[in-house]
């Protein structure tokens, strides 16, 4: 036995219990005689307060292995029975009989809610050996968290859509854990990308798989507004229909319906939404569908573009205040009434325009719609600049740049903000912008995204502390004392979910859907943060962090998880290479693919030259529904095309604004010599090099075999 964080109250207790295990062991009848080889330890993320790996063969389920939930007054725990039944049914093929007894079972899986209080709200303990696994918590959502651990103790094919082989033998440990923070969350900004209700579910489902308990719905921005309330249906029927990128939408947003799915959805997944509606600013969606929001009471026009910080409600004379507060009364008390969690966000972030008063007219009639309603107000740290109500919680997204300016004579907003905020007694979660933003590029090969807090490596994502978030760079002087710290959380937001993102979009053909984007962002990053939220502080090593998270690709792989193979975990199995999506070159006889000059002008054509790693030898490659890809030049912004969609032999290939016609498709095809061809959807023929010279034009041609048509994708 091996205590991996040796905790001495513990030692003692483990060194009894797996006497007794190992008297037990033995003796079971059904139990064959198998070598007690020590299984490696599990990598389990977040990591548990305290994990150890006992010797034996660990549990083998079967076909007949009951999931045994112990009788008790929580309503909720049979459902987490349930739901673990549903999770494994998929790849073991078994349909596990869930029972409720009173006393455990033998040879089960075991799920008792009936633990002392003192595992709090969350913590559980788990106990898996020969005989059986036991998970006990005191209430339904701490078995429903030691459960994700109990998935992450079976093998990676557990997480398949399809049935697998098995064995499925649960590691033989004895873990005990604890949520370091209550809130741990994340932002999905629906607003700028609608996602539809299945890739939406797709994404809480995996955030659980991470313990993730909160999720932040971003519903409104200038983009789109994304819920519907009944008493505006303008909201919907003119702002729900523009995205960034998008126009003419008709159902991009969630029906009262479809926004209780969800949330009772997400609370199946012991996940508390928080539904945000941004203001003052953030606002043109509303401003374009309620003519009276706006000064000259006449409709704004209404916005897909990618900028922030264009928009204000009117809030400049009495009448005008009266009808924002009046709009966001009846606003949030539609989403309050349909939100059982306990807090509704006000946004409040990047509103240039508006003046003091301005801002704080807003946050007062927001805030006295929430407290209303019985709930608690959230807001971005801004908020914190007016007078907010006590125990409100302000979400920083500041970065070391604004740490960087504490206690200095240039001390920024940001940081004056805070100060404000905490002052009023405001609780914190935190979501720094250079370590917590999903939306930040990984490196230079990420597809989409943004990078103006620079790039954000998983290193980057993990290495930070909320207890120093806000502290001056070295760490001392937290502006936010500790014990006002909530929790944190992750940032998705979705104003550049497109290839080619540093400029607009010019064609939907740009965007991925939403899950792939989301998974791409989230995926190794996700697990980072959640785990800063769960683990203690002392557990904190990015060595360890990663060799835990490089055995998930195989699980996200099983599960269909398009996640980026980011080069800086040590994968223990080699990701899978089935998606393209992602920054390539592509070489033929060690001559890429080019754009001339880094030429930026339309219609010059391309050729090859010796590969040298410039941007405008590198193309995203974007997936389009068909399974064909678009390939957006990263120096140039533009696609690669087939000149006037000519469907002749010896067309030239030239850059285009990206348009998501068909002659700027591609199937990308493995080739037998090698490589891969890359075929147009339009006309059918070949992206082809006229030969392997410098500045060999590009053009279409039918397959003939040579290797100027076989591209290696570097
Ligand atoms: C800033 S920081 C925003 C969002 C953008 C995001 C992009 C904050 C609260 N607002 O409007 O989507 O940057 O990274």
């Amino acid at each position: 036995m091996r205590s991996t964080r040796p905790r001495g109250r513990r030692i003692a207790a483990l060194a009894a219990l797996t006497l007794t295990l190992a008297s037990l062991v033995p003796t079971t009848a059904t139990a064959a005689p198998k070598p007690t080889v020590k299984a490696p330890a599990p990598a389990v993320v977040p990591q548990p307060v305290s994990q150890t790996s006992l010797s034996g063969s660990g549990f083998t389920l079967t076909a007949q292995t009951p999931v045994n939930v112990i009788a008790s007054s929580d309503p909720d725990a049979a459902g987490v029975g349930t739901y673990l039944a549903g999770l494994l049914a998929p790849a073991t093929g078994y349909t596990l009989p869930v029972t409720t007894t009173s006393q455990p079972v033998s040879q089960a899986i075991v799920l008792n809610p009936n633990g002392a209080s003192t595992l709090g709200a969350e913590g559980y303990s788990l106990s898996s050996t020969g005989t059986g696994v036991t998970v006990t918590a005191h209430g339904a959502q701490g078995l429903f968290r030691g459960v994700q651990t109990l998935r992450q103790l079976l093998p990676a094919a557990i997480e398949s859509t399809s049935v697998k082989p098995g064995p499925w033998t649960v590691a033989p440990v004895q873990i005990s854990d604890n949520a370091r923070y209550s809130y741990r969350g994340v932002m999905v900004d629906v607003a700028r990308r609608f996602f539809p209700m299945d890739q939406l579910k797709r994404y809480i489902d995996q955030a659980a798989m991470y313990k993730i308990n909160t999720l932040h719905l971003h519903l409104t921005d200038d983009q789109g507004w994304r819920i519907a309330i009944g008493a505006i249906p303008s909201l919907t029927t003119i702002g729900a229909s523009t995205q960034s990128g998008f126009t003419g939408g008709t159902n991009w947003y969630y029906t009262a319906a479809e926004y209780q799915e969800i949330v009772a959805y997400a609370k199946s997944r012991f996940m508390t939404v928080v539904p945000e509606i941004d203001g003052p600013g953030h606002i043109n969606s509303a401003l374009a569908s309620v003519p009276n929001l706006n000064c000259d009471d006449q409709p704004s026009p209404l916005y897909s573009g990618f900028a922030v910080g264009i928009s204000l409600y009117c809030l400049s004379d009495p009448q005008h205040v009266s009808n924002v507060s009046d709009f966001l009364t009846t606003v949030i008390d539609t989403v309050a009434s349909m939100t059982p969690g306990p807090y509704v966000h006000l946004g409040g972030d990047e509103t240039p325009a508006a003046t003091p008063s301005q801002y704080a007219a807003y946050v007062s009639a927001a805030s006295s719609a929430v407290t209303s309603q019985g709930k608690t107000v959230m807001g971005w740290h801004q908020l914190g600049q007016s007078t907010i109500p006590a125990n409100s919680i302000m979400q920083w997204w500041g970065s070391d740049g604004d740490r960087s300016t504490i206690g200095t004579s240039y001390e920024n907003e940001n940081v004056h903000f805070v100060r404000d905020a905490v002052q009023q007694n405001a609780k914190f979660v935190m979501s720094p912008s250079d370590h917590a933003y999903l939306d930040m590029l990984y490196d230079s090969s990420t597809p989409y995204g943004q990078d103006w807090q620079g790039h954000v490596p998983l290193s980057r994502a993990y290495d930070w502390d909320p207890t120093t978030s806000t502290a001056k760079l070295d760490g001392t002087g937290s502006l936010v004392p500790a014990d006002r710290i909530a929790g944190v959380e992750a940032a998705l937001w979705t104003d550049r979910a497109y290839a080619g993102w540093h400029r607009p979009a010019t064609s939907t053909s740009q965007f991925p859907e939403p899950y792939v984007y989301a998974e791409h962002m989230s995926f190794p990053r996700l697990p980072a943060i959640a785990e800063i939220g769960w683990s203690p502080r002392s557990t904190h090593n990015y060595t360890d962090f990663s060799r835990r998270l490089g055995t998930h690709g195989a699980r996200w792989s099983a599960a269909g998880i398009e996640y980026y193979a980011a080069p800086d975990v040590p994968w223990s199995t080699p990701p899978s290479s089935s998606s393209l999506i992602g920054v390539h070159t592509l070489t033929t006889g060690g001559k890429a693919l080019d754009v001339p000059g880094s030429s930026g002008a339309l219609d010059t054509q391309l050729d090859t030259w010796a590969l040298h790693g410039g941007n405008n030898q590198k193309w995203t490659f974007v997936k389009q529904s068909d399974g064909s890809y678009i390939l957006v030049n990263v120096a140039s912004g533009l696609c690669a095309d087939v000149s006037h969609g000519s469907l002749s032999a010896g067309a030239p290939i030239v850059q285009w604004t990206c348009s998501g016609t068909t002659n700027q498709q591609w199937q990308v095809t493995p080739a037998a010599g090698g490589g891969h061809t890359v075929t147009s959807v339009k006309s059918g023929l070949l992206l082809t090099t006229a030969s392997t010279a410098d500045g060999a034009l590009v053009t279409q041609e039918p397959a003939n075999g040579s290797a100027l048509q076989r591209w290696t994708i570097g």
